[in-house]
C-alpha cells in the first residue's frame, strides 16, 4: 500500500493506525507538498487524487481510498486483531464512526481548518477560536468522562484522529488550559510507542518545511 501525506496533517492519524496493526513496515509513505502539491518525484499529486487533500491509500489492487474516516477504518479492518477498530454491526462500531465524524466535521474542519487557513478573516478565526473551539472541545471532553480513550475497549482509530487534533490545537492558537482532562488524555496517547514514533517522525518531516 500507499499513505500520501502531509507532516502533521491529518494523515498522522493513519500513520499511527499502520504503526498499530503493524502494517507500516509495507507501507510506502508517499510525501505531498502542501503550498505545491507536488510529491517528492516531482509528480503533482493532484493527478492522483483530484481532492488534492491526505490522507490517501493506493490499495495494492489500485484502487484509491480518500476521507480519513473511511481510510482509518480500512487500515484498521485489515488486521481486526490489533483491536483498535470493534467488529462491524456492533454499537460499538456505531460509536467510533460516530466519533469519527465529530473529530472531522466538528473539530477537524470547524476548528483546525478554518483557523489554519490564511484566507480565512481573522474575525472569522477569532471566532473559531473563542467560540467554536471551547463548546467542541467540552463536547470531546464530555465523551472521554470515566474513559481512558475514547472507546471503552481502549485505543482506537478514534484516538489516532483526535490526536492529531489536539497536537495542532498549539499550533492553531487554540487554548488547552481550561481542559486539563484533554492535557491527560494527550499524555495518554503519546506514551504509546506508535504514537510517539509517528509523531517524532512527522515533526523532524516537517521541520524541512510544507
Ligand atoms: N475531507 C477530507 C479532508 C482532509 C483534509 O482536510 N486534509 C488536509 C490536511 S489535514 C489537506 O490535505 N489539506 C490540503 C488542501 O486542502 O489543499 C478528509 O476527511 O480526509
Amino acid at each position: 500500500m500507499d499513505l500520501y501525506f502531509m507532516p502533521l496533517a491529518c494523515s498522522l492519524a493513519t500513520r499511527i493506525a499502520l504503526y498499530e496493526t503493524g502494517e507500516g513496515a509495507h507501507t510506502r509513505f508517499r510525501r505531498v507538498w502542501f503550498t505545491t502539491k507536488l510529491m517528492d518525484d516531482g509528480l503533482d499529486y493532484r493527478t492522483v487524487n483530484p481532492k488534492g487533500q491526505v490522507p490517501a491509500l493506493r490499495l495494492d489492487d489500485g484502487t484509491l481510498l480518500t476521507e480519513g474516516a473511511a481510510v482509518l477504518q480500512y487500515v484498521a479492518d485489515r488486521k481486526p486483531e490489533a483491536g483498535i477498530v470493534p467488529p462491524q454491526g456492533t454499537k460499538e462500531r456505531y460509536r467510533l464512526q460516530s466519533l469519527l465524524n465529530f473529530i472531522a466535521t466538528e473539530l477537524h474542519k470547524l476548528i483546525l481548518a478554518q483557523i489554519l487557513d490564511p484566507a480565512t478573516p481573522e474575525e472569522a478565526k477569532r471566532h473559531a477560536r473563542e467560540v467554536v473551539a471551547p463548546n467542541r472541545l467540552a463536547l470531546l471532553v464530555r465523551e472521554l468522562a470515566g474513559r481512558d480513550f475514547l472507546l471503552d475497549s481502549g485505543f482506537s482509530i478514534a484516538d489516532a484522529y483526535a490526536f492529531f487534533v489536539l497536537t495542532l490545537c498549539p499550533i492553531a492558537k487554540v487554548d488547552l488550559a481550561p481542559w486539563p482532562p484533554l492535557a491527560a488524555y494527550y499524555e495518554r496517547m503519546k506514551a504509546r510507542p506508535t504514537v510517539a514514533r509517528a509523531l517524532a517522525e512527522e515533526f523532524e518531516l516537517a521541520r524541512a518545511g510544507v
